[in-house]
């Protein structure tokens, strides 16, 4: 192909997992529990028990999804020469904190934990793989709830610096690219998942106090782990890590766009802090009006402004709309943050609008607000695939989605993006974390699960994985 491309040659084309949504071996290898552990799949009514934590820690369900997963923890090498067939550049994972500190507090690591995660970074070594690892996404462990109420506790902190200080020293040399918190923003709206916080009744009238202290802990442990990287090794690379995606005016009404760029405020305020270094100077009126007091000690303004992050992250799956107009009420779906529809567009089997305009779009802003590097380390299509009698899997549809993500990703970089990569989500059928579904598939690997645990586990190739192949071999000017 002669054509040129529109991605850098060192592009970091690859794809994206969480560990507490493919590993499994819930408790082995001494690993403490995580706020997946503990929620039921969407029959037993996973998204209540999310935003009812305490009913969730209650209640013994008759499935959880999380406890065998897809088993990567068995099939990491299986997995990562699949990924490496592919020809990634990349492959983002995280390691679950509750394999190396399994109540969050212990004074030494636990080694099975550690080893676990030698062993997955040895084989992407040996495959030519960069791992990009999120240090905490969605697993703060169940322990630092109970026995500290999470992050709205400040010893948090120390933990999860400790927690930093073990992982960079032992895969300094193995690992470059660290992202501190898994999109940080959601934390404002499933606070178990993001936050560990368990909220009593009194407490859910001052939800948003504990919530934003809670973000001022995670904020300022961000930058004291960003700190530590610093001194560690000089090779890191630490990234923040935002739930994106533009939220649009219904209307040129001056009061629809107030509307939407209050909303766009609510995710930027994270990147703000992390990335400009400082809380931007539309927080003081919103903590005024959400009656809010932030608990901030001597030092840490000083440690936010001093160790901002290196790149930007984020997901994007769709674009949102934002409306002044109480009329305007058809929503529909979307990662955790409900919108209102978009008559423009047509949307997954799951209702997330589908937007790759709006990728090019949410590039461009968040490069024009921060001018870093930017990571796009989650993006795809949840859809359900049928396996054919030959045992093939024609997911055309995932490869559409892609396709026209991957073009409005290459249109942004020629309009001066600097991207450093593209991790897509799920490259491998994992555990959704909304619905706890398995038949919710993001993978170009299929895995023979169904929603109620029951299958062989078997990996096959759907027809995305060779498309995906030719697309990296290209470097992006394949997308046929
Ligand atoms: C993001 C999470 C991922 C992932 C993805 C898709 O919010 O970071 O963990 O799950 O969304 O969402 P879902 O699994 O609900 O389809």
């Amino acid at each position: 192909m002669n054509q040129q491309s529109n991605f850098p040659e060192n592009f970091l084309w690859g794809g994206a997992v969480a560990a507490n949504q493919c590993e499994g071996a819930y408790t082995e290898g001494k690993k403490g529990l995580t706020p997946v552990d503990v929620l039921p799949n969407v029959a037993g009514g996973r998204w209540e028990a999310m935003l009812n934590p305490t009913k969730a820690l209650e209640t013994k369900y008759d499935f959880y999804p999380s406890h065998e997963s897809i088993d990567f923890y068995h099939h990491y090498q299986e997995d990562i020469a699949l990924f490496a067939e592919m020809g990634f550049k990349t492959f983002r994972m995280s390691i679950c904190w509750a394999r190396i500190f399994p109540n969050g507090d212990d004074a030494a690591p636990n080694e099975e934990g550690l080893k676990f995660y030698d062993h997955v970074f040895d084989e992407c070594q040996k495959h030519g793989i960069e791992p990009l690892v999120t240090i905490n996404h969605f697993d703060t462990p169940i322990a630092l709830m109970k026995n500290y109420g999470g992050w709205r506790n400040r010893k948090l902190i120390d933990f999860y610096v400790h927690y930093c200080e073990v992982i960079f020293k032992r895969y300094k040399g193995k690992v470059k690219y660290w992202l501190t918190f898994n999109e940080i923003n959601m934390l404002l709206h499933v606070p178990f998942i993001g936050a560990g916080l368990i909220l009593n009744k009194d407490e859910e009238k001052n939800a948003n106090q504990l919530k934003y202290q809670s973000a001022h802990h995670q904020l300022v442990a961000s930058s004291l782990a960003t700190k530590m990287a610093r001194e560690i090794s000089p090779e890191f690379k630490i990234g923040c890590m935002l739930a994106a995606g533009i939220t649009y005016p219904d209307t040129c009404n001056p009061d629809d766009v107030w509307k939407a760029l209050n909303a766009n405020r609510e995710g930027y305020f994270f990147v703000d802090v992390q990335s400009r270094g400082y809380y931007p100077s539309y927080s003081r009126r919103l903590f005024e009006e959400l009656k809010i007091k932030l608990e901030i000690q001597d030092g840490d303004l000083e440690v936010l402004k001093k160790y901002t992050v290196d790149f930007v992250s984020f997901s994007y799956y769709s674009s949102r709309v934002a409306s002044a107009n109480p009329q305007r009420t058809e929503g529909t779906e979307g990662n955790v943050f409900s919108t209102l529809k978009n008559p423009h567009l047509k949307a997954s089997e799951w209702g997330w609008q589908i937007d790759p305009l709006g990728l090019r779009i949410t590039m461009n802003e968040l490069y024009d607000r921060y001018q870093k590097p930017l990571f796009i380390v989650e993006n795809g299509l949840g859809a359900k695939d049928t396996v054919k009698e030959d045992g093939s899997i024609d997911d055309d549809y995932r490869i559409d989605y892609l396709r026209e993500h991957i073009r409005e990703m290459g249109e942004a970089i020629q309009d001066g993006v600097e991207c450093w990569g593209y991790t897509t989500w799920g490259c491998i059928d994992l555990v959704s974390a909304g619905t706890g579904e398995m038949s919710k598939r993001y993978g170009f690997i299929y895995v023979d699960r169904d929603d109620n645990g029951k299958g062989t586990n078997k990996r096959s190739k759907k027809k995305s994985f060779g498309w995906y192949k030719k697309v990296i071999q290209s470097n992006g000017v394949d997308l046929a």
